[in-house]
């Protein structure tokens, strides 16, 4: 049957076409989030377990946004050499992302579109920030583009993401989480699972990347067929 997305433009036929296919299609009012897509938590120093499974589905991800004219922002942990959450100086963690070093930059082969927002955290030597939104313009930046529900993925679900999610829901932004675009460190085996756990209790919608961005590598092309 042939559909032609003109005509049917917020008709019902849509609206359940969207309901039977399970698709939230990004629109008005919406921004994708990628967290922390670094070297150092992908391959090097911290590297999460599976998390180079996310870049393509941050990219199809991407893709979809940026077709929409939708805002993408990409966040980085950015920590000076001697941050307090490093082991030498009594943290938890190996050194990784200090600030302008190949562990800190983006993973190859993530496809940040040309106008992504960059947003730095962590940059404090003597504070951990895990969120996105904590002592960055993120908050300000969302709000300056009327972003009123933002969609996330990348790294990691049990500390930046979750962190960042409970953030943005205190903020007053809806949260859509891409499940299948996230890994956890899981120091304890279900920390991941206990971080969605409160994902969910604090209002978090989940959807996997094809739900949002339909499947395939290419992103959209008309528009057309992401009805
Ligand atoms: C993170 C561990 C250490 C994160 C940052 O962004 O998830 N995790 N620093
Ligand atoms: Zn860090």
């Amino acid at each position: 049957m042939a559909v032609d997305g003109e005509l049917l433009a917020n008709t019902g036929y849509d609206i359940a076409f969207e309901v039977a296919m399970s698709r939230i299609t990004p629109g008005d009012g919406d921004a994708l989030v990628v967290v922390d897509l670094q070297n150092d938590f992908v391959t090097g120093s911290l590297a999460v377990p599976d998390a180079p499974a996310v870049v393509d589905p941050l990219n199809r991800a991407m893709a979809a946004f940026a077709a929409r004219g939708l805002p993408v922002f990409a966040t980085r942990d950015w920590h000076p050499p001697d941050h307090c959450s490093f082991r030498d100086r009594g943290g938890p963690w190996p050194v990784h992302c200090v600030a302008g070093t190949p562990g800190a930059a983006f993973v190859p082969g993530l496809r940040l579109p040309p106008d992504a927002v960059h947003i730095h955290k962590a940059t404090d030597r003597d504070t951990e920030a895990y969120s996105a939104l904590a002592g960055t313009a993120l908050g300000d930046e969302l709000r300056a583009r009327k972003v009123r529900r933002i969609f996330v993925g990348g790294l990691a679900t049990d500390y930046c993401v979750v962190n960042t999610v409970r953030d943005a829901i205190r903020l007053g932004f809806a949260v859509v989480v891409l499940g299948d675009a996230c890994r956890a460190v899981n120091v304890q085996a279900d920390d991941g699972a206990k971080a969605e756990a409160e994902m969910r209790r604090l209002g978090t919608a989940f959807a996997s990347v094809d739900e949002v961005a339909g499947a395939g590598p290419a992103g959209p092309t008309t528009g057309q067929e992401w009805r």
